[in-house]
């Protein structure tokens, strides 16, 4: 495999056992320098790079004070350097009964070290790169409900064993109202005896995790907080490239490049750096390929920082103060969901600016299911979440959500009324500046005619994506006039979209597809006429027409003819 990091060493190549005590990590010296520190300014730069007002932080000179040896985990282990952790076949029964437990494989976790070694996976150059002398210090904040005892003490190790510990103010770990005997008494007992001050807080009743996150952050003492979901592993260097860019300016949110640590085998898995974060119709987040634009902007370095139109929201840095300015989270959200895209259209709209620091890598076990329960209901309190962010981002765009997500507009938002007030005291920014500025390649279109479902005058039939994916074929049934799979955008650009696919025909006679768009005309040009009713597809000059008896579901692409199988309606009635 393509060896990422500087240094390839492989499970083997490390020689350094764990120490037993690690408190030893923290030197006398480093304790006095700690307490002799004065506050120290360190000048920021505005977007010229002009050097303007100077922030206040609390910075170590970092060369000192690095702990000299990378702990690196129990050699002969299995899992270590990052490795596959394999469960022999006669404890596949069991295996699988414990993986419904965290809907990830936690015998294989179980029986990697909490202080696993992993391979630095960053690029040649971020070895080389100079860093501020003078960063601030962090405090990383955890919240969890009825983590893994393996997998949070080895995010808690990694932490540890990973960052240079002037660096780490201290680690808060958050209960939210988990019931786990491992998560309490046990808990506590354990992290006093790490070599880091760890505090456990607990939620009184299940919060969810951004009311938990606030309940951490309140107790944080160091000059950045940064969050981590309860099942990562931090490599080598992951911090100092993300305090480094909040040195330069306390407005930066910064998150890591995310990799994967497997939920079946525990393998850490390196991430592309070419991808960054976007969010479509439904205001699911979801990663895309980084545009040639935002390379170009970054000269064509790999290593240099990366603006993204959003966060995955698990991880990332921020400094304390900006994090409270700026309107900390949304109380009003629970349990999970929404407020990574809400405080990245934040972070952006009201003068922020947000990154991925591409030498950072920290590992996340991605899961396909959630483990824990959502009371309430999952999608009613996904699309609650969802639906104060459209209402306080998004202006028009709020649109799209609730045409994309049946049902959105029968579950209360609440009230916005102080987030909106929020929005309005900082003087943010409006949505279609983000889309302008920030995310010109994000599926919601600019500029439209219509946004509806698509009827044809003689089955009165819609148009239908049948929830199909890119390049397959455009489907057509009853109209439920339930959005959804039936909305479409008719576009200034003469696109006809659907989330990211746009209608796209390469033929005369069709078929007519669902192609990514492109937004460069071509295949994916349509003019419909509001007189004669027709869709045309301007390359071809064909008729966009209702399906045959053969396929009573395939919408077809014909010569014109002014027939009414010809004749389509967007004009939408929806029963929300
Ligand atoms: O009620 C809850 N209380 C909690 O404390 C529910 C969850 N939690 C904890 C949970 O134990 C975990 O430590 O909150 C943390 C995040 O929950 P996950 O791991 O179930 O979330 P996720 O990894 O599936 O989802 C991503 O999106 C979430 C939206 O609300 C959060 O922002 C997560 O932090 C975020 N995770 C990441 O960004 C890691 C990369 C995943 C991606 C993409
Ligand atoms: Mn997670």
């Amino acid at each position: 495999s393509e060896c990422l990091g500087g240094s390839c060493k492989k499970p083997g190549e490390y020689d350094v056992e764990v120490p037993d005590a690690l408190v030893a990590v923290t030197t006398h010296e480093e304790v006095n320098r700690e307490k002799s520190v004065v506050d120290y300014h360190i000048s920021k730069r505005d977007d010229n790079g002009s050097i303007k007002t100077p922030a206040t932080y609390k910075p170590f000179e970092l060369k000192r004070w690095r702990p000299a040896p990378t702990v690196t985990g129990a050699p002969g282990k299995p899992g270590e350097g990052g490795k596959a952790v394999h469960i022999s076949s006669d404890k596949e029964a069991l295996m699988k009964e414990k993986f419904k437990i965290n809907q990830f494989n936690l015998m294989a976790s179980d029986s990697i070290s909490l202080n696993r070694s992993l391979l630095d996976v960053r690029l040649d150059g971020c070895l080389k790169k100079k860093f501020p002398k003078l960063l601030p210090t962090t405090s990383i904040v955890i919240v969890f409900h009825n983590e893994a005892w393996s997998t949070l003490l080895r995010t808690v190790w990694s932490v540890i064993n990973r960052s240079p510990r002037p660096l780490l103010k201290e680690i808060i770990l958050v209960d939210d109202a988990s019931e786990r005997d491992h998560l309490g008494y046990t808990l506590e007992q354990y992290v006093k005896k790490l070599p880091v001050p760890v505090y456990v807080y607990r939620t009184e009743k299940r919060s969810g995790l951004i009311r938990a996150r606030l309940l951490g952050a309140k107790h944080v003492t160091g000059q950045v907080i940064t969050f981590l979901d309860a099942h990562c592993e931090c490599t080598e260097g992951w911090l100092e490239p993300l305090l480094s860019r909040i040195a330069e300016d306390r407005k930066t949110v910064v998150c890591p490049i995310i990799d994967v640590i497997s939920d079946e085998t525990f393998e850490y898995i390196t991430a592309s750096d070419m991808t960054w974060g976007g969010f479509n119709w439904k205001l699911n987040f979801r990663w895309y390929r980084v545009p040639q634009r935002e390379m170009d902007r970054r000269g064509g370095d790999r290593t240099a920082p990366l603006r993204t139109p959003t966060m995955a929201g698990g991880l990332f840095s921020i400094d304390k103060e900006y994090f409270y300015e700026l309107g900390s989270y949304d109380e009003g959200m629970d349990i999970w969901g929404g407020e990574n895209l809400e405080m990245s259209f934040r972070v952006w709209q009201c003068g922020g600016v947000l990154e991925i620091a591409p030498c950072s890598h920290v590992g996340h076990v991605f899961r396909d299911k959630s483990p824990y329960t959502f009371p309430g209901g999952v999608s009613k309190i996904v699309l609650h979440n969802a639906a104060r962010v459209a209402e306080v981002w998004m202006d028009e765009w709020k649109d799209f959500y609730y045409a994309m997500n049946p049902g959105a507009r029968s579950v209360p938002v609440g009230d916005v009324s102080s987030r909106r007030e929020l929005r309005e005291r900082l003087q943010c920014k409006s949505f279609r500046w983000y889309l302008e500025n920030i995310y010109p390649e994000s599926q919601m279109p600019l500029d439209y005619f219509y946004l509806g479902d698509i009827r044809n005058v003689e089955t009165q039939s819609c148009l239908d994506t049948m929830g199909r994916k890119s390049s397959e074929n455009l489907g057509m049934t009853y109209c439920h006039n339930l959005g959804g799979n039936q909305v479409f955008a008719y576009t200034k650009r003469q696109q006809i979209m659907s989330d990211d696919n746009c209608l796209d025909a390469s033929n005369k006679y069709g078929p007519v597809k669902l192609v990514r768009c492109h937004g460069m005309g071509g295949n994916q040009a349509w003019v419909y006429d509001e007189e004669d009713k027709t869709i045309k597809h301007v390359n071809t000059g064909s008729c966009l027409q209702k399906p045959d008896q053969s396929d009573m579901n395939l919408p077809l692409l014909r010569s014109c003819n002014f027939s009414k199988s010809q004749q389509w309606i967007m004009k939408s009635e929806f029963k929300w």
